[in-house]
């Protein structure tokens, strides 16, 4: 895909989550839409996948971190064809295999389970780990939250993954500088959060989140970097996109319905 199909594609990820989670009623809408434009780019150009064969040992893969960010990602994968689009009305509803967390075990395209914050990172870690032992080219892509880095066990996996140098790891923080209660700053700084992960022995980079060419480059340098793991802090936006949330802290869980979503779709255009 070249870059004007990826904001396309970007564009429609964020229409699906919105009915997604309008359909259900309730759900995890502001950090669902902050990760939107790098799954575009990610699904849309960058990872080698097969949606007809989700399970393809050569695969890169994908750890959303920040679980409660699914249904994005399951937009994604429906609208890739790892699964018909008419699941997504099934979110989080009994006998689904669209929980409101991911499940490897439940979702085609899920490659981790994830939503207890920060064990997935590991977990993104130890597949890296495993890949580069078994002298495989693939990558493994994380993306961790904000307020997920307050939890020590993302600095622990930061360490393992400096340690064994795991350059086919490339990790990315969507620095929406918010989490459930508050902004980060307010609930505990980050502080320098790029002195931090270059501190840690990380190949680190900052880009705009939403800047889908911006972030491709970033992807390209990481790539190229060899003999660390790479993070690429993205600033973005809670809410992206969605009139009645973006920007607020209120957006992290909240309750709207379809008749909402559809406008919100309408104004995306
Ligand atoms: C170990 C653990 N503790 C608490 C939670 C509850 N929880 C879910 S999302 C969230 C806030 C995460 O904030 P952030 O990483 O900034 O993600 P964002 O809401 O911005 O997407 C918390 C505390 C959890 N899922 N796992
Ligand atoms: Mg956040």
């Amino acid at each position: 895909m070249d870059t004007q199909k990826i904001v396309e594609f970007a564009k429609e990820i964020r229409k699906q989550t919105l009915f997604t989670i309008g359909n259900l009623g309730v759900g995890h809408i502001g950090g669902a839409l902050s990760v939107v434009d790098v799954l575009a780019l990610l699904y849309g150009k960058v990872m080698k996948i097969d949606p007809a064969n989700p399970l393809w040992e050569e695969r890169d893969m994908l750890v959303l971190s920040k679980g409660h960010a699914g249904p994005a990602l399951y937009a994604t994968l429906a609208l890739k064809g790892f699964f018909p689009m008419e699941e997504l009305t099934t979110l989080n509803q009994g006998g689904t295999n669209l929980p409101s967390h991911c499940d490897r075990t439940r979702t085609v395209g899920i490659d981790m389970t994830t939503g207890s914050l920060a064990q997935g990172f590991s977990a993104a870690c130890g597949l890296a780990y495993a890949r580069q032992l078994d002298a495989k080219e693939g990558y493994v892509y994380a993306i961790i939250g904000d307020g997920e880095s307050q939890e020590g066990q993302v600095w622990e996996a930061a360490m393992f993954a400096a340690h064994y140098r795991l350059d086919h790891l490339i990790a990315f923080t969507d620095y929406n500088k918010m989490q459930i209660d508050g902004t980060t700053d307010e609930i505990m700084s980050l502080g320098d959060i790029e002195a931090k992960w270059k501190a840690f022995g990380w190949y680190t980079q900052r880009v705009d989140g939403h800047d889908v060419e911006a972030l491709d480059r970033a992807v390209l340098a990481a790539q190229e970097h060899s003999g660390k793991p790479s993070m690429i802090i993205m600033d973005t936006i809670k809410g992206k996109g969605a009139f009645f949330c973006e920007g607020q802290v209120g957006s992290h869980s909240m309750s709207f319905d379809l008749a909402k979503a559809n406008e919100a779709m309408a104004r995306l255009g």
